[in-house]
């Protein structure tokens, strides 16, 4: 992935400038109940997201915004490209002409028709509910990485992500932030709701979930974890690569070519509890409170660990 991502980087530009002569008020729209970025998600994509042909060897990448969604990314994109560079050769590859914006519900209504001519493997993201999923995608059982992180960190990250990036809409103050995030307004819907639809299939054997946490603390293992899952074979050797290529560092340099100018906002600071700079006490308060009454005795919920991470 240090190849230059052209459409990715256009799709984003364009958004961009598209965004900046927009009032606040203007730059989301509701589908089915939930907040999305009008510039860059429209309802025909969502419609037209239907007749995605979802395959049993997709590698389909689920998780929260913020939740380190490009970091496990480059880690998938990586691994598939690896594989096929030693099983196919150079040429078959990441064909520029063949890309597409890695978000599945980001794009043109065209874009699942073309999808659907890809070659495997296709690597897959998504913020998306799994009811807004392309049905295919179960009914092929294909392969669902679950991408979780805890949700004190999550909102730190959306809150200077929202204030860096003009497709959303900015706050004035960490206080109003929060305000929004814990009252499901953030783009893709709430952080709990997420985490308790997704939890009715963090028992399914084609769903791995893994947490940003562990990742950070061991990327090796999780790194070996999620080529075993998608039975991905690779030497110890190429791993490795997979595993330096996707340190914080190295994405950080890289982003100007696989991000643009959206690289710089993105790739902050890529640590465990920055949230302890922001939230006070009576905000540490109401986050326990909802984790406790919506997440803490599901399985996803045990596995964020929020003891550990989110305890002030
Ligand atoms: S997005 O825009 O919703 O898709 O954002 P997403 O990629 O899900 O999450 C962005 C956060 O992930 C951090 N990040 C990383 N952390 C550790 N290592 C690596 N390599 C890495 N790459 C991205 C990124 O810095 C954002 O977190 P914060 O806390 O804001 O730094």
């Amino acid at each position: 992935m240090e190849k230059p991502r052209k459409k990715f980087i256009d799709v984003v530009d364009k958004a961009m400038v598209a965004a900046s002569t927009m009032d606040r008020d203007e730059l989301l729209f509701s589908y089915k109940g939930i907040l999305y970025p009008v510039t860059v998600c429209s309802p025909e994509v969502f419609k037209a997201m239907e007749s995605l042909e979802a395959r049993s060897d997709d590698v389909i990448l689920a998780g929260y915004p913020k939740s380190g969604t490009n970091w496990v990314g480059q880690i998938l994109s990586d691994l598939v490209a690896t594989f096929e560079k030693k099983t196919q050769g150079e040429e078959s590859v990441n064909a520029e002409d063949l890309e597409e914006f890695p978000y599945l519900e980001v794009g043109d209504a065209g874009k699942f028709e073309r999808m659907n001519k890809l070659p495997s493997r296709r690597v897959i993201f998504t913020h998306l509910l799994p009811d807004n999923l392309p049905r295919s995608i179960f009914k092929s059982k294909a392969k669902i990485l679950l991408l979780i992180r805890n949700p004190k960190d999550v909102a730190t990250s959306f809150y200077h992500f929202s204030n860096g990036m003009s497709l959303l809409p900015s706050y004035e103050t960490w206080d109003d932030f929060f305000i929004a995030f814990m009252t499901e307004k953030m783009p893709w819907g709430s952080y709990f709701n997420y985490l308790s639809e997704w939890n009715k299939y963090a028992a399914d054997e084609n769903v791995m979930t893994i947490t940003y946490e562990e990742l950070k603390e061991n990327r090796a293992l999780g790194v070996k974890n999620i080529a075993a899952f998608f039975g991905i074979s690779l030497t110890e050797e190429e791993l490795q690569g997979v595993v330096e290529r996707s340190s914080f560092q190295s994405m950080k340099e890289n982003s100007v070519k696989t991000h643009g100018a959206l690289g710089s906002i993105l790739f902050r600071k890529g640590g465990v509890s920055d949230w302890k700079s922001l939230f006070n006490e009576d905000q540490n308060e109401k986050m326990d409170k909802a984790f406790e009454e919506h997440i803490a005795g599901t399985k996803l919920g045990m596995k964020l660990k929020y003891d550990v991470y989110c305890k002030a």
